[in-house]
């Protein structure tokens, strides 16, 4: 049942109107979109309109509507992350969004709310996270592991048998090697090269990839 309902996006930002683009060309049915921003209640994304704060969530019991996680991040997606533990403690379940145009292996796991847009490609053996994003053109080459709450910004190349661990986030552009690890909470900067194991909660940059905090 719960799979047919309509979906209420949370969020009225860029990653909102991404998500709304490849919902439509789902032809998934979207209610509205909710945000914190009160200014933004009345106006439309894509055709889509915001309904109102979170507090339009309550309104529909969670058999009535799937949420979809529309704030993204451009660092490490703790916002993202409260706002998924919040609507799950009161029941509801986060839609997967896969756009038409991603190549997804057969056997791939996605963990609930994972988003997959335009023209990622994810290879046979991995599993991405609940709540993880594979932004657009990003690519997962085989029997990777994409931790919870994980960004992979567009542009992204991972080799096979990488790992993330959870919360992490990926710059624009960052290319990981084969069998490396990247740590819980690390943030790898835009263009950064890995080529060794990150540790919990490390910041890298450059080619190859150093710590910088
Ligand atoms: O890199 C790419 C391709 N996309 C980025 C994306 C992953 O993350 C994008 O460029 C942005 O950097 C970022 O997109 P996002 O999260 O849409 O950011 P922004 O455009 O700033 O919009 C965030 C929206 O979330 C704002 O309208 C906030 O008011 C709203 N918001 C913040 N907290 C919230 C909450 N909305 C709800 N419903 N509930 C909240 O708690």
């Amino acid at each position: 049942m719960r799979g047919e309902a309509a979906i209420i996006i949370l969020g009225a930002g860029g990653h909102a109107k991404v998500l709304i683009e490849a919902l439509l060309a789902s032809s998934a049915v979207i209610k509205g979109i909710v945000d914190s921003n009160p200014t933004l209640a009345g106006s439309r994304i894509l055709g889509v309109p915001v309904l109102g704060g979170d507090d339009v969530v309550d309104e529909f019991t969670p058999s009535q509507i799937r949420l979809v996680n529309g704030v993204g991040s451009i660092g490490l997606p703790i916002l993202r992350q409260r706002l998924y533990e919040r609507f799950k403690v009161s029941g509801y379940d986060f839609a997967t969004v896969i756009h038409p145009s991603a190549v997804v292996a057969s056997d791939v796991i996605l963990g609930e709310g994972a988003q997959i847009m335009a023209g990622a490609v994810i290879q046979p053996g991995c599993h991405i996270g609940i709540n993880s994003i594979i932004n657009t053109r990003a690519s997962v080459d085989h029997d990777s592991i994409v931790g919870e709450h994980v960004h992979v910004a567009p542009g992204v190349t991972m080799s096979g048998c990488v790992k993330i661990g959870m919360g992490s986030h990926i710059g624009t552009g960052a290319t990981l090697i084969q069998g490396k690890s990247i740590g819980r909470g690390c943030l790898v900067a835009a263009g950064a090269v890995v080529t060794k194991d990150i540790a919990d909660g490390a910041m890298v940059r450059g080619v190859p990839a150093r710590e910088f905090a």
